[in-house]
């Protein structure tokens, strides 16, 4: 097997060293810890064709990989799997008369933006992780990221995908432009499939126009029902492209972590973004320039980054419907504390769609009572169990709290036509 595929990709890009394969055998959290026993790293699509045809033949699964920033172990290989590396899968063109760039699944989130910006143009998703993050990764966990209240997920920029099926075969549809009505829609079927119905290799994805101006604001609110109120006010305003919450315990730990000056203390915050400055408050803290920009960010952004200084951080990605959103980040401490008298909870997130991120420390990172306790709180109040982190393994038990068992049914069938062998990513999306 390994002198098959390195007969197909060069032996320089099969890896078998602990010291080569150890970070593809964990996720980015250190919560899931696998086994990677060898990692593929192919060059083209053809490649890519080759290494899942010789898998196909070996019965060998195969887990690909991106970026590796899944939050769900949504990429952790057990051993006798094949780890397929797809960053080498550089390509990177734009069309900036259709506005579309066509990307190879290991071009990161940022180059994207870069190569955009240098057109005039940006790629509407945007997350934290954009200098590891990839169009590929980003595509099968359909992530959201900071602009989703205004933009939307990773689905709504596909307009084309290239993508190799389990048996080696390739799969390629690029329209170049959004109004292409031909059937179903792969790119969209394909996005949030978590690498479970084919491996992604290339995407043609929709560009807009740069902002007119960027506006960036930080506001301070006496509770979080406020600042909920004030985020859903914000989110219906075209001219708003983030609406992100955070609290007080949060904005001081990364301030601890990072050194930044802390901003005014209050009990919680909104942090917006939009292109125009009407309508700000005369107490909101407001960036024009791109270092005052940068560090208003740095609140929100490095939030991830401060709270992993805590420990493996059991984190939890759900969205709940607006009018029960403030009530949920009053009462989930209480919830977890119930269980967990110890545990820190730290509450942030991208409250213009609803969306939060709750998460856990001081707990065994594996424990999935906590998961149960959180997920079926999120349910009861008509929320989902993930929004943009994906299922992965992480989740695929909790998957039947929002999935009737018909359509479950339904992604069996799925599956079984893309991946009759499961040999795509197995344990991913399904219990
Ligand atoms: C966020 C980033 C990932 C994390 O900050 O919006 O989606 O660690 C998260 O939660
Ligand atoms: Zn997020």
């Amino acid at each position: 097997m390994l002198s098959e595929l390195a007969a197909i990709v060069g032996a320089s890009h099969v890896a078998t060293d602990p010291d080569i394969t150890a970070a593809h055998a964990r996720d980015w959290t250190g919560r899931f810890v696998g086994t990677a026993d060898v990692v593929v790293s192919p060059g083209t699509d053809e490649e890519v064709a080759a290494v899942a045809a010789a898998c196909a033949a070996a019965r060998t699964p195969m887990v690909p990989q991106g970026g590796n920033t899944s939050l769900v172990a949504g990429a952790v290989p057990e051993a006798g799997q094949v780890v397929v590396d797809l960053r080498r899968l550089q390509r990177l063109e734009v069309d900036p008369v259709a506005r579309v760039a066509v990307a190879g699944a290991g071009v990161t989130i940022g180059a994207l933006h870069r190569a955009a910006a240098e057109h005039g143009l940006r790629y509407a998703v945007d997350l934290a992780s954009r200098d590891t993050a990839t169009v590929g990764g980003t595509i099968a966990t359909n992530a959201g990221g900071l602009r989703v209240v205004r933009h939307g997920m990773t689905r709504a920029q596909l307009l084309g995908i290239g993508a190799v099926l389990a048996d080696g075969s390739r799969v390629e549809h690029r329209p170049g432009f959004v109004r292409d009505n031909t059937g179903y829609h792969l790119p969209s079927l394909l996005a949030g499939s978590e690498g479970t119905l084919a491996l992604v290799t290339s995407a043609q994805l929709r560009l807009i126009p740069l902002m007119a101006g960027r506006v960036v604001a930080l506001q301070g609110f006496p509770s979080i029902e406020a600042a909920v109120v004030a985020g859903t006010a914000a989110a219906a305003d075209g001219r708003v492209e983030a609406v992100e919450l955070m609290l007080r315990p949060g904005v001081e730990l990364v301030c601890t972590v990072t050194g930044l000056a802390p901003p005014p203390a209050a009990a919680a915050y909104l942090l917006t973004e939009s292109s125009s400055p009407d309508g700000l408050p005369d107490d909101a803290l407001v960036a024009l320039d791109p270092a005052d920009v940068t560090r208003l960010w740095s609140y929100r952004e490095r939030h991830a980054e401060a709270i992993a200084t805590l420990g493996p951080t059991h984190k939890l990605d759900v969205t709940l419907p607006q009018p029960m959103l403030a009530e949920f980040l009053t009462a989930v401490p209480g919830v977890v504390a119930a269980a967990y008298p110890d545990a820190g909870v730290w509450l942030y997130g991208h409250v213009g769609d609803g969306n939060v991120h709750v998460n856990v420390t001081g707990v065994d990172s594996g424990d999935e009572e906590l998961s149960d306790l959180v997920l079926r709180a999120v349910v009861d109040r008509r929320g989902t169990i993930s929004s943009e982190h994906g299922v992965g393994r992480a989740k695929a038990r909790w998957l039947h709290l929002v999935r009737s068992p018909a359509e479950l049914a339904l992604f069996h069938r799925i599956k079984a036509a893309f991946d009759p062998d499961g040999l795509l990513n197995p344990g991913v999306l399904s219990a």
